[in-house]
């Protein structure tokens, strides 16, 4: 009985010798993600697939209010996207307060006013007619919560030296996926909307000069009588290839 002690390695040592290792001076630790057996991963893939297509862009919010700590949780989601050199060039904007929100929806009118009326091309107008849209935005008011992705071009070291963020389009519209994904898994809505041109955000959230306003997300329940258009999805067949 006493000859097992010989094989016992206490916990601390095989964390030093087996757990990390340093890569050019920096430390890397173990990373083992939780394994499934192989029904569990389908059904897994399977559960989480027919959640998500059940997701669709909302224009019609209930006001119900959202606990905050629910938004917080989505944002934490979003935060855990890749990035370039894992810079995370992303700020989360979120306004509840509702006279921002008033500016932010005059701002967004009156730009979506002049992108009907003059920017848009009739190729444009004509696409987008199945949807139903115009540039009356009242979800900016009604939803409870506004989420504004900020994607920061560059940062600021302690001295006001610029330095690079890297592949900033990638990992912002990463994040923005992974944030849609988890207002969607917590039974919520959203809208990818996109009022063009953007800059007004900036201004009205006070915004350093390092910013550019990315996406601006009405978070909330869909109202009682919430109505899409009735689209259909491409099947797989059509958005992929198997080599
Ligand atoms: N941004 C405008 C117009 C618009 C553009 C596209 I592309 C859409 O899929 C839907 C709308 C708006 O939000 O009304």
């Amino acid at each position: 009985m006493t000859e097992k002690c010989y094989i016992f390695t206490p916990k601390s040592i095989k964390m030093a010798t087996k757990d990390t290792k340093s890569i050019h001076g920096h430390l890397h630790i173990r990373y083992q993600p939780e394994k499934f057996s192989e029904k569990k991963v389908l059904d897994r893939s399977s559960t989480f697939y027919k959640d998500m297509e059940k997701r669709r862009s909302v224009r019609d919010f209930s006001n119900k209010p959202i606990p905050k700590e629910v938004i917080e949780n989505i944002l934490k989601t979003a935060g855990s996207a890749p990035s370039g050199a894992h810079k995370q060039p992303w700020t989360f904007c979120v306004v509840e307060n509702s006279e921002i929100k008033k500016q932010i929806r005059l701002a967004a009118e009156a730009e979506e006013k002049k992108s009907y009326e003059e920017r848009m091309s009739d190729s444009w107008l004509k696409d987008i007619k199945p949807m139903g849209t115009n540039a009356s935005k009242p979800f900016i008011e009604i939803a409870p919560y506004l989420i504004i992705v900020f994607k920061r071009l560059f940062e600021y070291d302690k001295n006001g030296e610029k330095l690079q963020n890297y592949y900033v389009n990638e990992s912002i519209g990463i994040a923005c996926g992974m944030l849609i994904a988890a207002i969607q898994n917590a039974g919520l809505v959203t809208l990818t909307h996109t009022p063009s041109p953007m800059r007004f955000l900036e201004k009205i959230l006070n915004r350093p000069d390092n910013e550019r306003a990315f996406l601006l997300l009405p978070v909330g329940y869909a109202a009682n009588n919430c109505f899409v258009p009735k689209l259909q999805r491409k099947p797989l067949s059509k958005i992929s290839e198997f080599y």
